[in-house]
């Protein structure tokens, strides 16, 4: 009668939730993997809003270009510590790129705001 079906069915609902996690998991990896490694370019962009840069720390691989856009009110820069790039100043509602030919950690402010800094780790 009812009992056994019903115990037996139990363990079913289970091992499709676990199924459907594991599944979202691997659609993410592949996800974030696929927009990561493939196409270049495009993708790599650093919005400027409320004196911060964010992401504050953005990753790319070497060859990419790395745009930032000035999403706030106020003018800022993109300044590289060791001046090897220098936006000059952003207005608001405008951007500036700059590509990433060699590996490094390259770190950043805003000649403008003491406050604001960022770092770029670019991967050969
Ligand atoms: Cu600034």
């Amino acid at each position: 009668m009812p009992p056994v079906p019903a115990r037996s069915a139990m363990p079913r609902p289970l091992v499709a939730v676990v199924a459907l996690g594991v599944a979202a998991l691997a659609f993410a990896a592949c996800a974030s993997g696929g927009s990561g490694g493939g196409s270049g370019g495009g993708s790599n962009g650093v919005s400027i809003a409320d004196f911060s840069y964010a992401p504050a720390a953005l990753t790319v691989q070497a060859g990419t270009t790395v745009t930032w856009t000035n999403a706030g009110p106020s003018i800022h820069t993109v300044t590289a510590d060791d001046g090897s790039f220098d936006s000059g100043t952003v207005s608001s509602g405008s951007t500036f790129s700059h590509t990433f030919a060699t590996p490094g950690t390259f770190t950043y402010h805003c000649a403008i705001h003491d406050s604001m800094h960022g770092t770029i780790t670019v991967t050969g």
